[in-house]
């Protein structure tokens, strides 16, 4: 039998194995794992709000029942806070960022950014749901407050990424930027233990994710892209969730695509708090992450915090052909 490693001993051993690594970092990610652990009761329960109550109400305690999404914002917020190694926090939730004070005058150096809980249109019928996050190093003067230029960074100065999935089993997934691990949350530890080591997502899949009903509202490339993968009978799955939707592919191959359409001529995902970190995490397990305008998602400038983007990404064939289907035609007038 292996041996069990935990997430805060996995955490602890790669950072010690950087020169001058403070500790800070492995902190901080031990902290997400707490925050995750204490969404994760919270929707283990979210079946029962007709027992404990509805949003708005109080419940048989007394106490005021949330949302979920509002209760994973305030929950991952509060623990970032009182970590001591967060100077600000950039959340889907929030019109704009959080600036943390500095614990006891002690400077600290890393922003979070995160979607607290993604895929929203699942949390009230017991689907799968996530959380994003991306870590940067600020950039601002370390004696000072968090400024925007802290959270305006692109992808590619990401210095770790990751998400969490609430599903059958709650999972962690992250990365540093040297390969991709994963963690399940054994219920009966209350520990995230090493489960995926060094994922690598297949070069090709037969798998495509994408929201289909909105096909009419595609450019003419997205729609001869998507008629090819109906043509060569790939499989279609899209739980709504992009966490849930990517998770699949990581494992067994296929593309994700979330579209510019009419309404959202820029596409509707949000850069900062979902297309940096989940792109990170794809290119790290070997795959490919682009905008439907063939851009690298990583490279994308950022002027806004909820600035969005289209994206297709996934395995590096899938998304190879993708980007033929965009030369080939997204050049024809419709
Ligand atoms: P959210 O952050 O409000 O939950 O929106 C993001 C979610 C993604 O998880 C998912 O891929 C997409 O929105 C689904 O959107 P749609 O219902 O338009 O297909
Ligand atoms: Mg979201």
């Amino acid at each position: 039998m292996n041996r069990i490693v935990s997430l805060d001993e996995f955490v602890i051993r790669t950072e010690k194995e950087k020169p001058h690594s403070s500790g800070s970092f492995s902190r901080l990610l031990r902290d997400i794992g707490i925050a995750a652990k204490i969404v994760n009761r919270e929707v283990n329960k979210a079946g029962l709000v007709n027992i404990l109550g509805v949003e708005g109400s109080t419940n048989s305690t007394g106490d005021d029942v949330q949302k979920l999404d509002v209760f994973a914002n305030e929950k991952f917020i509060e623990t970032l806070s009182y970590s001591g190694e967060v100077c600000g926090i950039g959340s889907e939730e929030n019109q704009t960022f959080i600036e943390v004070p500095a614990d006891k005058g002690k400077p600290a150096q890393y922003v979070v950014v995160m979607d607290p809980l993604d895929g929203s249109s699942n949390i009230d019928v017991n689907v799968s749901v996530g959380t994003i996050f991306g870590i940067y190093r600020r950039k601002s003067p370390a004696d000072g407050p968090c400024q925007l230029e802290d959270f305006l960074q692109k992808g590619t100065e990401l210095v770790a990424a990751g998400y969490v999935l609430y599903g059958t089993s709650t999972l962690m997934v992250y990365s540093t930027g040297n390969g991709v691990n994963g963690f399940t949350l054994d219920p009966s530890i209350g520990e995230f233990c090493l489960s995926h080591k060094n994922i690598q997502m297949p070069v090709a899949g037969n798998y495509y994710s994408v929201n289909q009903g909105y096909y009419l509202k595609f450019d003419l490339e997205m729609r001869r892209y998507i008629d090819h993968c109906s043509d060569l009978n790939y499989r279609l799955r899209y739980i709504g969730s992009m966490v849930s939707d990517i998770h699949r592919i990581m494992f067994q191959g296929g593309i994700f695509l979330y579209p510019n359409t009419r309404k959202y001529p820029k596409g509707k995902l949000r850069l900062l708090y979902e297309c940096y970190p989940m792109a990170y995490l794809i290119e790290q397990a070997g795959g490919t992450a682009l905008t439907c305008k063939l851009e690298r998602v990583m490279d994308m400038e950022i002027t806004e915090l909820h600035q969005t983007s289209s994206v297709a990404m996934g395995s590096r064939d899938m998304v190879k052909d993708m980007k033929e289907f965009v030369e080939k035609y997204g050049a024809v007038i419709q």
